[in-house]
This record gives structure tokens, sequence and C-alpha cells, in this order.
């Protein structure tokens, strides 16, 4: 199918357009959906104040008072939609193994006849499912227009909530024809929430369908998604392109697709290091990305974001790693954030922001649970994110959140006034060090080095965490996050170890110097119940002793699990932290210790397929030396 007038819908590519692949495919997936119009989005400002305007005309955002929240929007979605559905997040590789025992996976054809083509009289899910919408043709990419560690997609969505995000989340407009001119390629992404209107039938503020399928074939690197508004099941350029599909592009061409944050850390003298972090989702990796170290005992120390979710890291021909943030802006979580957990982000959402799920205040601002320690005090009454009052009585009452705790910010990088300099540069920053840190309220110390790359890719695949809000499913229960890519590896996770390890050797061969290996554990409780480590901008004491290591002034200690800060070489100037509290947040208990090492049996015995010998081997060495 490549003409472009289908069905009666004329898909009108404006004449800057020049792609004839993408024209062809627009149409095809026009004759699909079905959709009433098409409008092809050019990123302009104008075009998204008047796609924001649309949405409070629509009911779908509410106008915030511009005295006191310029220029920004609240969403409030349904109920049943408000966070990733894993259950429903699929890899359909041709192979069954590719997917591996982490993902859910269904054939490609079975897949595509439930999606596209309709099987025993069945009407395909697509198949007419943006009748009554408009389908917003999105044009983004993934890190600086044009960098060699860039890549390009269009997603096609029935939703312009997805459209405006976009703008905030990718670099989005008509420059990406530029990049892919005639026959450039792209990552073709569809999305739908999967609830067309009949004729005369009014919307509904937030529409979406029960029925959700988050598609993703890794051989043909298409995404297809039904049935969600919400976050990363929409907003396809995030964890379903800049993940699932570029952790397989990353395999193929020699590079890492990474769940990690982006920081530079510049110390008094001007010498700047780069690090990426990877967390689970929910774990503090915004708030890391944008620390503000401690006013005692680290003047002229500066720690600047370059990203806060997603790294794309390349090695160079100088031999070093690089890294690009292939986003642009920030879907962080709002519960939590205060001046004092991340005054940067504070001040980031000052304006131009849209805010999903958070609640209203009377006088038309924003508010979440955690603002009060800003505030000293609870707001009398609100709007809670279902639309429902909210008043601190009810809550105490009823336990009601006044915000979801997974409600989120939308906000553009710029606005964030510790943003690096270099955070646009296409050719990425020189990455020094990787970090891996899971949420654990016993057992992983605060942090330690991994004494080789192996040792360090044990650690990274072996991490667990506590669930959170950010997926659908039971919170707080350990479950192993090997790289805090476990909803995100887009394969088989066993070759994905494989990968890192092959990493190592290509990159020796080729003269490279590899990045240090750490991993952190900002979590530990006591006896009480209570975090031990105060986090936040204390963590920059653990950041500061990283690059102590990498100029090779601190010593540290060996332990059975790496090489470990020893208590005077961390700068405690400013902190009440005693030698007790350290070893507390620092001890490795043998007991606990037997435990873990029986749930990364598990964990092994489940990726069993593929799995590279060497993590065994380390097991046997770590555990010997951590139990006897
Ligand atoms: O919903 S998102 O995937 O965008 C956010 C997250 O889970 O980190
Ligand atoms: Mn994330």
């Amino acid at each position: 199918m490549n003409s472009p007038v289908m069905q009666g819908i004329n898909i009108n590519a404006p004449s800057y357009v020049k792609n004839a692949k993408l024209i062809a495919w627009v149409a095809e997936m026009a004759a699909l959906t079905k959709p009433a119009s098409i409008y092809w989005c050019d990123g302009s400002d104008e075009e998204y104040q008047r796609l924001c305007q649309q949405l409070v005309d629509g009911g779908t955002f509410k106008k915030l008072n511009p005295a006191k929240r310029p220029n920004s929007f609240l969403a409030c979605s349904d109920p049943s939609d408000v966070a990733r559905v894993e259950d429903r997040t699929y890899i359909c590789s041709e192979k069954k193994e590719n997917a591996g025992p982490t993902n859910n996976w269904m054939a490609p054809a079975d897949m595509r006849a439930l999606l596209q083509t309709g099987k025993d009289g069945e009407k395909a899910l697509f198949d007419g499912c943006m009748a009554g919408r408009t389908m917003y043709v999105v044009p983004f990419s993934m890190g600086p227009l044009g960098s060699h560690i860039a890549h390009v997609g269009i997603e096609l969505s029935d939703s312009a909530y997805v459209a405006v995000n976009q703008k905030i989340m990718t670099r989005m407009g008509k420059a990406v024809y530029d990049v892919i001119g005639t026959d450039g390629a792209f990552v073709p992404c569809v999305h739908t929430v999967g609830a067309p209107l009949a004729a005369g039938q009014a919307d509904v503020k937030w529409p979406c369908n029960k029925t959700k399928y988050i598609v993703h074939y890794p051989e043909t690197r298409e995404i297809w998604s039904y049935g969600s508004g919400y976050g990363g099941n929409a907003l396809l350029g995030k964890k379903c392109f800049a993940l699932r599909i570029a952790s397989n592009m990353g395999r193929d061409q020699g590079w890492l697709a990474e769940h990690m944050l982006i920081l530079g850390v510049t110390n008094p003298q001007g010498k700047k290091y780069h690090v990426a972090a990877a967390f689970p989702s929910a774990c503090g990796k915004t708030n890391f990305s944008m620390l503000v170290p401690p006013e005692a005992g680290f003047a002229g120390w500066k720690v600047t974001t370059i990203g806060d979710d997603i790294a794309w890291v390349k090695p160079h021909a100088d031999g070093k790693m690089y890294a690009i943030n292939p986003e642009a802006g920030y879907f962080g979580v709002a519960p939590g954030t205060n001046m004092h957990t991340n005054p940067n982000c504070m001040r980031s959402l000052d304006k131009n922001v849209i805010f999903t799920n958070v609640a209203l205040t009377d006088d038309g601002d924003v508010w979440w649970e955690g603002m009060e320690k800003d505030t000293g005090t609870f707001p009398d009454h609100l709007i809670d994110w279902q639309g429902n009052d909210w008043t601190p009585a009810i809550a105490k009452e009823t336990g009601a959140k006044a915000a979801h705790p997974n409600s989120r910010f939308t906000v553009a990088a710029t606005n964030n006034p510790a943003l690096d300099p270099e955070w646009d540069n296409p050719n990425g920053v020189a990455i020094d060090a990787f970090i891996f840190g899971g949420r654990r309220s016993t057992t992983v110390p605060l942090v330690t080095e991994a004494r080789t790359w192996m040792e360090g890719v044990y650690m990274a695949a072996t991490m667990g965490s506590e669930t959170t809000a950010a997926a659908v499913g039971q919170m707080g229960v350990v479950r192993r996050d090997p790289f805090a890519m476990l909803p995100f590896c887009g394969y088989n996770m066993s070759d994905y170890f494989q990968h890192w390890l092959d990493m190592e050797h290509k990159l020796e061969e080729s003269g490279h110097t590899l990045p240090k290996i750490y991993c952190v554990n900002w979590f530990r409780k006591g006896d009480d119940g209570k975090f031990v480590w105060p986090g936040y901008g204390d963590n920059m004491r653990v950041l500061k002793w990283m690059i102590d290591r990498l100029e090779g002034t601190a010593q540290g200690t060996a332990t059975g699990f790496g090489v470990a800060p020893q208590y005077s070489e961390i700068n405690w100037t400013g902190l009440d932290f005693s030698q007790a509290q350290f070893d507390s947040v620092t001890s490795l208990d043998k007991a606990a210790w037997k435990q873990e090492f029986a749930l990364h049996s598990e964990l092994f015995t489940q990726l069993a397929y593929h799995l590279p010998k060497e993590l065994e081997e380390t097991k046997a060495k770590l555990e010997a030396s951590l139990t006897a």
C-alpha cells in the first residue's frame, strides 16, 4: 500500500516530508486505524500551545493558575491507567529464546494477527481503533538531531496528550525530516488509546481501554502500543524505543542502551568527571542526577545533569566511552519531591510543566505528598487526582493520597538550573564510572567498588530492589532487577550480560579505558525501620569517595564484596554520622549473604539459557569469601 489516499482519508503529508517509506507507512496505518483526520506535528511552540488549549477545551487538561504556575497544566488519568503495565508488555522476536525468560513473548505472526490483520473472524485491535479521532504524526529524535549516537522515530498516536508530552520529552519537530531525508531509517511507533468514537459520541477526558498491549518487534524494530495513554506505555520514545528497541540496536552495533542517569561532577580545581548510574524506576535517579552538594565541606564542588533516566553509551576512537541522554525532558515522580530532596527539580517545575495525577489546590496550583515539608503544613483542602475532595482529616481517616504515588511531571531539561552545558553535545560526554544501585533495606552495603569489570557485571546482574509504584503490581517486595533493566531489556537477559562482558574484551583490544563500576545502596534501614543513610545531597559524600578512588587518593578497604571506603575516607563535614551508623550501612552480614546468594542462584537458574559461565565462576568466588 503506498497510495497516499486511503479509504477517503487524504494523508496530506506536508511538502517537507520526502521519505517515501514514511509516507507509505502513514497511509497504511491510516487505512488500518481509520482516524477522522491526520495531523502532522511540526514541533513549533505555537503548535504546543494550540494543542494544550485543545486539551483544556476537551477537559483532559486543566490550566493551572498562571500567577502560581505559568503555562502549566494538570491532567488526571483514568484511575485504571496510572503506570507501566509489565504483564501486558511483549517482546515479539521470531524465536522465543531471544526474548528470554524475563519478557512476555508471542510469535510475531500471532501478535500481528491480533493487532493488525485479525484472525478467525475476529477483528484486529488496531482495525478502526482511531475512529472519530485525529492521528498525530509525531517525528522525534532520541538524542541531539543528527548526532552519530542519536536515532530517529516517528510516533503515530491518537492522543494529543502524547503529542505535547513528546514535544517536551524528545527533540520533536519537522527538523527530524531533514535527518531522515528521502530514504533514511526511522523506528515506526504506533500508539492508540484504543477508544474509537462513534459518530456524535462524546469523548471522555482520559480515553483508554481495559485491554492493553505494549508490543515490540525487535527484528523489524517496530513498536505497537494499545489501550493506555500513560507514561512509558504511550510516550514510545522512552522505555519502548530508548531501552527495549535500542538495547537490540546496541547489541548488534556494539554499544549500550541503559536505564541510567548521567551526571557531571566538577571539583573545586575545575576537573570534571562523568558518571552514569542505573537504579530501578522511582529509586531517586532524578534526585541523584540533580544533586546539590552539602554546603559544609563541599565548597566549589558542582554536580550538573546530563540525563535523569536513560543513557546511550558508545565507545569512541579516543579510547573512551561516550554517553548521550537520548531524551530532552524529564518525566519524573512528583511525590516526595521538595526543596529538601531535590531543590533543582522544584525550581525546574516553576513554569511550563505538564503534571499528571497530582492534586489541585484551591488557588489553582498543584500539590503532592512531600510538599508539606517545605511549607510546614498540609493544605486545608485539595481536589485529589481522582477529582475527590481531600482534607488532612479525610487523609487521616481513609489514608487517601492526594497525588497518585506514581504521579508525574513532564518538563523540558532546559528548565533545570543544574543542566550540564554539555547535555546537548552530539558527541556525548566521556564516562568515568558506572554506578548500580537498588532499594534494599538490608544486606547490600552503602558503596563498594568492583575490583574488575567482571565483578562489576556480576554486581549489576544480581542487583535486587524493592518494588515501587512505577509499575502496576505489589509494592515493597524484593525482586531481582539486573542492571535495573528487568522491565526494559528488549532481548534475552543472559545475552545482555554476555554483551556487557564482551564489551570488556572488545574495548581492551581497541585500547579503551574501561569505566570503573560501583554498587550503591542508599536504602539500608536500622532496627527501628528507618533509613540510616540521609541520602539526597549527602550522596555527594559517596560520589566524592568514588572520585578519590578514580584519582587514586582513597585507598579503601578490601571486602568480600569489592573495595569499600574506610570511615576516615568519607568527608563528614556538616554531617553527624557516627562510626557505628557507618558500620550499620556498610556491614556485610554472613547469614543475610547466604540467603542473598541463594536468590542469585534462583536468578541464574531462571536465566540458565546462555548464562555466561563467568558469572557462575564469579559467584563461587564471592560466595566463598562472603559466607566463609
Ligand atoms: O512510565 S515510565 O516508564 O515513563 C516511568 C518509569 O517507570 O520510570
Ligand atoms: Mn526509568
